[in-house]
């Protein structure tokens, strides 16, 4: 049955500011969580401020920032069990370390390195999408397959506002209400599409309205807000488990960093509202929360910092001390029956990288 958004579109929040507006809790989050969710959260803080340099030192390729997006990122998979299927985009690239890999293989995918390739199967997370919106059928499908097999397995898509506009967003969404599949669709809504914003992609009112023509539920929050985005997946999950079918996510935020290190927002952006968001960056907004709440202090949030900054120069340097790959692998899988010309290809590539 079609639903209609009404007051669902007013943003979820938890957190509060510390003045006016007073902080709320999630039930069922221990101190133990609350500290784990802060310890994933600057993981990924890490891991992109890092990555940013690393790029600038001509240590990895271009990189798609995700700065201020760790809140919709680790809130939602906190949300998941370990069988949960993840379908990362490029904005999602790190969110493989929630599961245990390690950033040298993330960073060898952006260096271009075979490293860098893993088995989906090994950590239940999906290869990153470049192609925008491709992984929205595929996670419902997959989705689809697990209840087909009697497992009780969800999936996650994570995608951005400018996916919602692709004919593969579309079909994904529709594959997934109609065979009820238990996949949560992500939207990280940071307002741009690279220089498009969302005011030129739609005529909705909001993009979780789009849901309401699949017949299927949305949620909006605030993507600044961890434990609101956590609150929101967790209800999807719970629904999806249960066999009520998929929900739509938009979690909005200000896109407050550069769309990619190959982009130059200034000549699109509005620096007042990249200000506003940088201002309140959702990392600095969670750990006020758990100051006032008295479960951080200075020195474990310096320890939660130097442990994440050794795990990145660790990376680093296990991603740096790969071998070159083989230049044969870009011919390797190409082709079943490969043409003669292949091997004066390789032959000439192998001359030309010495
Ligand atoms: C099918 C396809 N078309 C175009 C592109 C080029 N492209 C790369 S990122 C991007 C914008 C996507 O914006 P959005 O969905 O809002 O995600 P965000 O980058 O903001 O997270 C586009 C058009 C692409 N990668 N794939
Ligand atoms: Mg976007």
């Amino acid at each position: 049955m079609a639903q209609v958004l009404g007051e669902e579109r007013e943003l979820r929040r938890v957190i509060g500011d510390g003045e006016a507006v007073a902080d709320g809790e999630v039930e069922g989050l221990s101190e133990a969580d609350l500290l784990a969710l802060f310890r994933d959260m600057v993981l990924l803080r890490t891991y992109d401020e890092r990555s940013v340099v690393y790029h600038r030192q001509g240590r990895i390729g271009t990189y798609a920032i995700f700065w201020n997006h760790e809140a919709m990122q680790a809130g939602s998979a906190y949300a998941l069990g370990d069988d949960d299927w993840i379908f990362p985009s490029y904005r999602e690239s790190a969110i493989g370390l929630l599961r245990g890999m390690p950033p040298e293989t993330i960073l060898s995918w952006w260096r271009g390195h075979p490293a860098g390739w893993w088995n989906p199967a090994d950590y239940n997370v999906a290869s990153i999408c470049v192609p925008i919106a491709t992984h929205v059928p595929h996670a419902a499908g997959l989705a689809w397959g697990k209840r087909l097999r009697g497992e009780d397995a969800v999936a996650i898509a994570y995608f951005g506002d400018g996916a919602t506009s692709e004919g593969a967003f579309h079909e994904g969404a529709n594959f997934a209400a109609v065979m009820q599949a238990p996949v949560i669709l992500f939207c990280n809504n940071n307002g741009w599409a690279i220089s498009t914003p969302v005011s030129a992609q739609t005529r909705a009112q909001t993009l979780a309205d789009k849901a309401v023509g699949y017949g299927m539920p949305a949620a909006r929050v605030d993507g600044g807000d961890v434990l609101a985005v956590y609150e929101a997946t967790r209800d999807a999950v719970a629904r999806a488990r249960a066999g009520d079918g998929p929900t739509f996510i938009e979690a909005v935020t200000y896109r407050a960093a550069p769309h990619a290190t190959a982009d130059d927002p200034s000549v699109y952006i509005d620096p007042e509202r990249v200000d506003e968001a940088r201002a309140d960056e959702c990392v600095g907004r969670y750990e006020r929360y758990l100051r006032r709440l008295g479960l951080l202090d200075d020195a474990l949030a310096e320890q939660v910092r130097a442990e994440a900054a050794d795990a990145m120069r660790a990376g680093i340097a296990a991603a740096e001390a790969e071998p070159p790959p083989d230049p044969g692998l870009v011919f390797a899988h190409a082709l079943v029956d490969p043409p003669a010309s292949f091997e004066t290809d390789l032959a000439e590539l192998r001359r030309i990288l010495g």
